[in-house]
């Protein structure tokens, strides 16, 4: 018995302790309680810093479920210091606006140490798992590099816009400037990393965390192949809405959806991923309580829909949450 689940960074990865928590204790419907489960991360908010390959996604997953996140930032490890990124600042060595941490610096020494000796990252990120025992198969998306862009307007470049790197937008610029795209570089040229096809073909469950539909899971299903393997993998693909209401709960998904012109709601971020019947990947979508109003869309549409609460306060709630969303489509 296999479980796969697609993830971005700090949501998806919350989403999976709670989920994996339940899944072991026996509480996931239908799944039994030693399944293996395989983690394909996002790799497009990867980038090279200070000369350091920087993979916050899969960190993010690698550090909380291996114990050693910083629970209230959600991402770089718990009982940091910040001693090497003060003394990079006072060389005035840009960018100052991202933080590296000491801890979290050895990970990206060893990363970037075996990328330079020619280890693809799928590769890479086994090794670092070795330490951190994540209790799932963690994998990248895809092994080449891809990197996500966004355009924004600026009227002091002659073409009167730019665009900034994915860490750029939102760390340094806080996401507040409307999105006009995102640019997801190579990403068409890229190719599924080793054993995501396999496990996607071998698994008895797929999982959509509520994780950014744009930049995490959009850029994961955007790897060529993968959606295609989903769609014609025998696993049910069951999803949770990353947006309560009109906004999202965390992060930037607004911005994002309102500025690729996707309805900023449950049923627009469903219908984005779409139902398998059409086009799409997914079989079922949970929305929160407060959107009870819109599971009729969503079942219109072809995937199977319920209203539950959507606050990942603990892990005990979001292990209920996840329940929730294997029974509506119990493999
Ligand atoms: P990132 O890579 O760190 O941005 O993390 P993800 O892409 O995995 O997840 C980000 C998304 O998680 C955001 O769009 C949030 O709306 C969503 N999110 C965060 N916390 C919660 C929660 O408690 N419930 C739900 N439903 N969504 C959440
Ligand atoms: N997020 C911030 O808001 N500020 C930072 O300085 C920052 C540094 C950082 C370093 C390593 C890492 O793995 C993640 C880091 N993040 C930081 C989080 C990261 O920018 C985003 O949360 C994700 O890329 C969004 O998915
Ligand atoms: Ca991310």
């Amino acid at each position: 018995r296999s479980v796969v689940a697609l993830s971005g960074g700090v949501g998806g990865a919350r989403f999976l302790r709670g989920t994996l928590a339940a899944l072991r204790a026996g509480r996931l419907p239908g799944v039994a309680v030693d399944a293996h489960v395989t983690v394909v991360a996002n790799t497009a908010d990867d980038w090279w810093v200070h000369g350091l390959k920087v993979c916050p996604d899969l960190d993010t997953v690698m550090y909380t479920l291996g114990g050693g996140i910083d629970a209230e930032r959600g991402w770089g490890r718990q009982d940091e210091t910040w001693t090497v990124g003060a003394e990079l600042a006072a060389y005035g060595a840009e960018p100052t606006w991202f933080g590296l941490g000491d801890r979290d610096l050895a990970t990206h020494l060893v990363r970037t140490q075996m990328v330079e000796a020619g280890y693809p990252l799928s590769a890479v990120t086994a090794a670092l798992c070795r330490r951190w025992q994540p209790d799932v198969e963690l994998l990248p998306m895809t092994d080449d590099r891809v990197e996500t862009h966004v355009l924004l307007a600026d009227d002091a470049e002659p073409s009167g816009r730019r665009t900034v790197h994915f860490q750029e937008y939102w760390v340094r610029l806080r996401a507040e400037p409307a999105a006009q795209a995102v640019v997801v570089v190579g990403l068409d040229r890229s190719s599924p990393a080793p054993g995501v096809l396999e496990a996607v073909a071998g698994a008895d469950l797929v999982l959509v965390p509520p994780s950014n539909p744009i930049v995490s899971v959009g850029t994961i299903l955007g790897v060529p192949g993968l959606r295609d393997a989903l769609r014609a993998g025998p696993a049910p693909v069951v999803g949770v809405s990353p947006i309560i209401g009109r906004d999202h709960v965390h992060g930037m998904a607004r911005q994002l959806l309102e500025g690729l012109g996707v309805d900023v709601s449950a049923t627009g971020v469903a219908l984005h991923h779409g139902a398998r019947a059409a086009d799409g990947v997914l079989d079922g979508w949970l929305v929160a309580e407060e959107d009870a109003d819109q599971v009729a869309a969503v079942e219109a549409a072809g995937i199977a829909c319920r209203a539950v609460p959507l606050l990942m306060t603990d892990d005990a709630a979001t292990g209920v949450m996840a329940a929730e969303a294997v029974a509506l489509v119990r493999p």
